[in-house]
């Protein structure tokens, strides 16, 4: 179904996500090697705090926002074989949210938006950068448009049929991701923009870190959403297989939809204006959000299991090898979860509300978020372009050992990086700092992590460098491939028909309303029942 030029738009939006990923990444290794104390010569604070803003404004909100549309667009028309519900409002969003990104990073190169990719106040940024990220933000809610409206046309016109799997994922993302930005727009809208503009004085730093959490929480599940839904429907066709069931599929993704947005306060736990009764619900709400992860873990698992038995693998792990690694997305999904091992067990310990005190602004952060997010997403995200490419292009991948290559570094570059990092958590180290400059020997027990983590962080930089050359020249100069349809995995069990809740978000939406109503309703209120104090700005 390529007549509506879905993979041109898909392409537009991959590129800029790969393109901002580049750059990120090799502002990572300047990061990694000026903190670790090495190279005096280049330790500069203000150029450090630009750089880890820019790196971190470009990691989560442009590769994976652009990444998102991509992948949803084309997923959705190839999926339901229809076009794009209006293409040109597709590629508006896209252009709206290129120039948002446009203007952030103006402002950022500049080192006038250092303000970190949380940009809580009272650090304060010049406007364009506020504006940019409106922009953004706007641009990706068109495209929960796009993804809402073709799932309710195609549904229109085939009563009671089962949404395909890859589009009721998509929508989902697109539900939770409307639902979940409400709380940055608030933000951004009503307090830090016309904060900037000089419109207000001061700005309510409680309210504005209560309406960050309202969307960080969710928004890593907007990143972590294309890869669940490619590990679902398409890696158990790239291996050989099925999927073991698609149920299961939609559960995990109602599970996801649902219960991220109402439990951010897992990221206040340490903070004083939100009473310990709310940040106990949202405790358990977050433990809750681990059950799709796990459910995910095991129908993964088990349809890879299928595969390498189809292929002759036997005995209880005999399977394993008999999967064909050679496949970029079952090498990438392989690698991605063996990390998400690793990430989840760190965010176990995060979520539980004592043990948050224990690594809470510590550097262990850092490392949970790059395993499961710089590791496992980042991962699915190559596999994925690597599966898309062959499709998009009309050309087959370039060097297939490259890609191999390219996969297997970043891999071992993220594990040789991340782990150091949560020891040095453990070891006290903060996060947020660009230079340890103390002579005493807890300093000291920081360094050979810090070393261990600039090699780990050189393998990253050289597998970007791979990423963007496997893509430029498969594009450029690989084998044509006539055959461009996006096959989609198929359950074990064929789904003839779904009970109403798991085709479609009525009921979900509800639910998710009063849970909201009872996580945020009083924890927001308060702020303008109470007497508060605005805090001036610290202009970066
Ligand atoms: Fe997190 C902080 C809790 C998942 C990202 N997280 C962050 C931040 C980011 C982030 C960016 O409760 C920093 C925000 C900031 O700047 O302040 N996180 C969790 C929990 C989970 C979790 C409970 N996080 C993610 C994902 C992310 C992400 C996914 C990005 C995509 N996180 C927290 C908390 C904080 C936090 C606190 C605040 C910390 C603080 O104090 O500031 C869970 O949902 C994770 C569930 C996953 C599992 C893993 C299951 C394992 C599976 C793999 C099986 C594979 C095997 C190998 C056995 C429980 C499914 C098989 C191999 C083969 C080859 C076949
Ligand atoms: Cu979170």
């Amino acid at each position: 179904m390529n007549n509506d030029k879905a993979p041109a738009l898909a392409l537009a939006n991959l590129w800029v996500a790969f393109t901002a990923f580049l750059a990120a990444a090799l502002l990572g290794l300047y990061q990694v090697v000026e903190r670790s104390g090495l190279f005096p010569a280049i330790e500069s604070p203000a150029w450090y705090f630009a750089a880890v803003s820019t790196h971190g404004v470009l990691m989560g909100f442009v590769l994976t926002t652009f990444m998102v549309m991509g992948f949803g667009y084309y997923t959705a028309t190839t999926s339901l074989a229809q076009p794009l519900w209006n293409r040109s409002l597709a590629w508006l969003s896209f252009w709206l949210a290129l120039v948002g990104v446009l203007l952030a990073a103006y402002a950022l190169l500049t080192g006038q938006a250092s303000v970190l990719y949380t940009f809580y106040p009272p650090l304060r940024a010049h406007p364009i950068f506020y504006i940019g990220a409106v922009l953004l933000i706007v641009g990706s809610w068109i495209w929960c448009l796009e993804m809402i409206m073709m799932m309710i046309t195609w549904k229109r016109s085939r009563p009671g049929q089962p949404v395909p799997l890859v589009m009721f994922g998509n929508v989902a993302n697109a539900l939770m991701w409307l639902w979940a930005s409400a709380g940055v727009a608030a933000e951004v809208l009503f307090q830090l923009l016309p904060w900037s503009l000089g419109i207000i004085d001061t700005v309510d730093v409680g309210l504005a870190r209560t309406l960050f959490a309202w969307t960080l929480h969710a928004i890593v599940y907007f990143w972590l959403f294309p890869a669940y839904i490619a590990l679902y429907t398409l890696l158990p066709r790239a291996a050989g297989g099925r999927l073991f069931s698609d149920p299961m599929g939609r559960v995990s993704f109602i599970m996801l939809m649902v219960i991220s947005v109402p439990i951010g306060f897992h990221h206040l736990y340490m903070d004083p204006f939100q009473e310990t009764g709310f940040k106990l619900m949202h405790m358990f709400g977050t433990f809750m959000v681990a059950i799709p992860s796990l459910l995910t873990g095991f129908t993964i698992i088990a349809s890879l299991e299928i595969s390498g038995r189809l292929q002759g693998g036997t005995g209880l792990f005999g399977w394993i090898g008999a999967l064909p690694w050679r496949e970029p997305l079952v090498t990438a999904a392989g690698l991605g979860l063996l990390l998400l091992a690793g990430g989840g067990f760190g965010g176990i310990i995060n979520a539980s509300y004592a043990m948050n005190t224990l690594v809470h602004n510590t550097a262990w952060v850092p490392g949970h978020f790059h395993l499961i997010f710089g590791g496992t997403v980042a991962l699915i995200y190559f596999g994925i372009a690597y599966h898309l490419w062959p499709k998009l292009t009309g050309r087959s991948l370039r060097s297939p050992g490259l890609v191999l290559t390219q996969l297997w570094l970043w891999a071992i570059g993220m594990i040789v990086t991340a782990v150091p990092w949560h020891w040095l958590g453990l070891l006290g180290q903060p996060r947020r700092i660009s230079s340890t400059p103390y002579d005493t020997p807890l300093v000291a027990a920081w360094q050979p992590f810090e070393t261990l983590m600039v090699f780990g962080a050189l393998l990253l930089s050289l597998s970007a460098i791979l990423l963007f050359y496997n893509l430029v020249t498969s594009q450029a100069s690989g084998k044509s491939n006539p055959d461009t349809t996006l096959a989609y995995a198929e359950p074990v069990h064929a789904v003839l028909s779904l009970p109403r809740p798991l085709n479609g978000f009525v009921i979900w939406n509800w639910i998710l309303l009063f849970w909201m109503i009872a996580a945020y309703g009083y924890p927001i209120v308060q702020f303008f029942l109470l007497d508060t104090y605005g805090a001036f700005p610290w202009n970066v």
